[in-house]
């Protein structure tokens, strides 16, 4: 098996995740789809990593559906629930973690625009999503986990998301608002699927 990504992807640090969390092998080709050289388009005609090559030869795209497929091979341990509302609970937070992320993700890119053409209510916009989406998400976690006693994709998609902001949106200061959180990131952060995984300084 091959994963196509880049190191900073957060989306693609899910996927690293679950292969470490999971002890898949599976070979990482580093490739960024902003690099005119790039070979992403031609595994992932949307040119987005993460790509996963199967060893048949078939490539899985985007990350909810890589998870799936990881899930799909039964390995142990598992982190989608079988099937009905528990799996749909969990694929809703992977949603909302995966939102925060989209809305980061536009909202950086504007900021790399140049001053003059940066649209700064395309910012706040998107970084009223993310602050709702986080004040959502403290109210949800009642536990060490999200969802049940046990670590989920759930988790592991939070988890992505809130060093994601750390990595591209210092300036929101999440932890300075949602204290469980702050406290959720620092145990699951302490993990080897997390700390092989974090992207370079
Ligand atoms: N929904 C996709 C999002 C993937 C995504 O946006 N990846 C970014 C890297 S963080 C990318 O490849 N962007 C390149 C582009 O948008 O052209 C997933 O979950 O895999």
């Amino acid at each position: 098996m091959k994963l196509t990504a880049s190191l900073t992807s957060p989306y693609a640090r899910k996927i690293r995740i679950l292969l470490a969390e999971k002890q898949i092998p599976c070979e990482l080709v580093v490739d960024s789809p902003w690099e005119t050289a790039t070979s992403v388009p031609a595994l992932n005609p949307l040119g987005k990593v993460p790509v996963l090559e199967t060893d048949d030869g078939e490539a899985f795209f985007d990350s909810p559906v890589i998870a799936g497929f990881l899930e799909a091979l039964d390995i142990p341990p598992h982190f989608i629930p079988q099937a009905g509302m528990p799996a749909v609970r969990v694929r809703q937070t992977e949603a909302l973690a995966d939102g925060i992320l989209d809305a980061a993700v536009l909202a950086y890119l504007e900021t790399l625009r140049p001053a003059e053409a940066r649209l700064q209510s395309s910012i706040d916009r998107q970084h009223d999503k993310i602050n709702r989406a986080l004040a959502r998400l403290e109210s949800q976690l009642t536990g060490e986990f999200f969802h049940d006693d046990r670590i989920s994709l759930a988790d592991v998609a939070v988890g992505c998301a809130l060093e994601y902001l750390d990595l591209r949106a210092p300036g929101l200061d999440w932890r300075a608002h949602y204290p469980r959180l702050k406290a959720f990131l620092a145990q699951i952060g302490e993990r080897d699927s997390f700390v092989s995984t974090r992207p370079p300084a």
